[in-house]
């Protein structure tokens, strides 16, 4: 028995710097809502196993250059592609866990050091995409980031990038019409940051109906 039998599902969306915890959170979450009986879907941005996704992959892996405008229309693409399949599962009562979103997708564009491209150009092409019911912006600074680890060997895995990734990503936080980002405390350990994300997710999947049908991002 299911907890959303005649309601919708709720679009939760986890976002924040290279090794905040996201990837973690967003398996530990999709299970404990699935132990307490919810449907779930957990989905991840990029999804690099469509032929756009693809390209994404060889892109971040250094295997092909691409201008900054076309991976960034990509990687919208990448999320319009799959919007309609989050649409039916959130109307269906399944509830979608997303890890990396519309805010990563404009937040790294705009990071680029010798791009011209604007953090509200950016924006544009996530208008009309499904929009997060709740998103947790996981907050970890560059440092504590940084000891989980030494950076890869993808593109954006450096400093100067991560620095301004979490300026830009703060930038988005504070406008006024994202009521809707609750900020964790990522700099705990993986036990603390799952119960502090369960609490915000539950009190979502509860309003969801009170909000009404999905909306669109703005
Ligand atoms: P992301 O998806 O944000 O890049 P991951 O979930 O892949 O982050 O975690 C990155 C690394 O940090 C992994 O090695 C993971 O085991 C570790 N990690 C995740 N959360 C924590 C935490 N709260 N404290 C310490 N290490 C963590
Ligand atoms: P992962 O390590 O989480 O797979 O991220 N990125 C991601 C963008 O530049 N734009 C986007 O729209 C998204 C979703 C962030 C891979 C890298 O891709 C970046 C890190
Ligand atoms: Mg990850």
């Amino acid at each position: 028995p299911t907890c959303e039998e005649d309601g919708r599902g709720a679009l939760v969306v986890v976002e924040g710097l290279d090794r905040a915890g996201k990837s973690s959170q967003c398996e530990i979450l999709a299970r404990r809502l699935q132990e307490m009986g919810h449907q779930v879907r957990y989905v991840r941005f990029p999804d690099r196993s469509t032929p756009i996704g693809k390209l994404i992959d060889n892109y971040l892996r250094g295997q092909s250059q691409l201008d900054d405008h076309s991976i960034h229309l990509l990687f919208s693409a990448n999320r319009w592609e799959a919007a309609r399949s989050i649409q039916e599962d959130i109307a269906n009562g399944v509830s979608v866990i997303v890890d990396r979103y519309s805010y990563s997708g404009a937040v790294y564009s705009a990071a680029k050091g010798n791009s011209n491209l604007s953090l509200q150009w950016a924006w544009q092409p996530e208008v009309g995409l499904p929009r997060p019911d709740l998103c947790l912006f996981l907050s970890i600074s560059t440092e504590e980031a940084a000891r989980r680890g030494g950076f890869g060997v993808e593109r954006y895995e450096n400093d100067t990038m991560q620095k301004r990734v979490r300026e830009l990503f703060l930038s988005l936080i504070e406008l006024p019409h994202n009521d809707e980002i609750c900020v964790i405390d990522a700099g705990k350990s993986v036990g603390e940051v799952a119960g502090d994300i369960l609490e915000p997710v539950l009190e979502c999947m509860k309003n969801v109906d009170a909000i009404g049908p999905l909306r669109k991002l703005g």
